[in-house]
């Protein structure tokens, strides 16, 4: 597919991002090298991230093959169902041929988002994911309980589902609107990556890495939080979701 007649959506799922909404949508576009929308799908932030998002759209949608887009959602609320949300816009209302996205809390670089997509123009990926966990890769965000933690869950997960991606829990994605049309995001939080990811390989999908480093976030608040309960009561879903993977063989 030529570059230019490549249509680009990044969805980003925002709850309380004032700060880094920004800087991030600044950084997303300048490094476009397709025509690029970004479509901000906020639950109405009690911090006012869509008021940012709206000064944004008045400084980037000039015209140009660049533009902001803001659903500001005022009666649903969850991430995965907000990453669900961008994707349908992206593809039907915007007619997006790769849609991506990824935390919003300046973690995940901006500048590696091209990269993604380069995966899939130029290396035939129908899903791209960033990944912590292949060389070249880090996780610089966390702590040592958190990583040891992530690494278990996706050594399960390779070995129950395959080794074609190893950070399943990546959140870092982009794919072929073709994929999205067929496959659905499921689960209420991390776990749909688990889902998504296991489906895309089981569906014979290339399913391609690319490494990126994970940093910390420098403003607002994790919404998965970073004691050891938090962690367990999130990490028994993804094993749960691994498990069902598993029995769809
Ligand atoms: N729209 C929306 N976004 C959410 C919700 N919960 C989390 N997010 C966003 O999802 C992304 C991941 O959350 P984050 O706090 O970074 O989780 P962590 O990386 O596990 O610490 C961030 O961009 C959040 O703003 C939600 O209920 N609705
Ligand atoms: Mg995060």
């Amino acid at each position: 597919m030529p570059e230019q007649s490549v249509l680009v959506c990044t969805v980003l799922p925002t709850y309380n991002e004032r700060d880094n909404i920004g800087p991030l949508i600044d950084g997303i576009l300048a490094c476009a090298r397709t025509p690029h929308v970004v479509l901000v799908v906020d639950d109405d932030s009690p911090d006012g991230t869509w008021q940012v998002v709206e000064e944004r759209m008045a400084a980037h949608n000039n015209g140009a093959s660049v533009k902001v887009v803001l659903a500001r959602r005022m009666e649903e609320s969850g991430l995965t169902s907000a990453i669900q949300h961008g994707i349908d816009m992206a593809i039907q209302t915007l007619g997006a041929d790769i849609v991506t996205w990824m935390d919003c809390d300046l973690s995940m670089p901006p500048a590696d988002v091209p990269q993604l997509i380069d995966a899939i123009l130029d290396r035939g990926a129908d899903v791209a994911v960033g990944s912590r966990w292949i060389p070249g890769g880090a996780d610089v965000a966390h702590g040592r309980m958190a990583r040891l933690l992530s690494l278990l869950i996706n050594r399960l997960a390779i070995v129950m589902i395959g080794n074609q991606v190893h950070d399943y829990t990546s959140g870092f994605i982009a794919g072929r609107a073709a994929v999205f049309e067929q496959i659905r995001l499921a689960g209420d939080y991390g776990e749909y990556c688990i889902d998504l990811l296991a489906r895309a390989v089981q569906s014979g999908y290339s399913v391609q890495e690319v490494p990126y480093v994970c940093v910390p976030r420098t403003a607002g608040e994790s919404k998965t939080g970073a004691n050891l309960w938090d962690y367990l009561v999130k990490g028994r879903k993804y094993v749960a979701t691994i498990l069902r993977q598993r029995n769809r063989f």
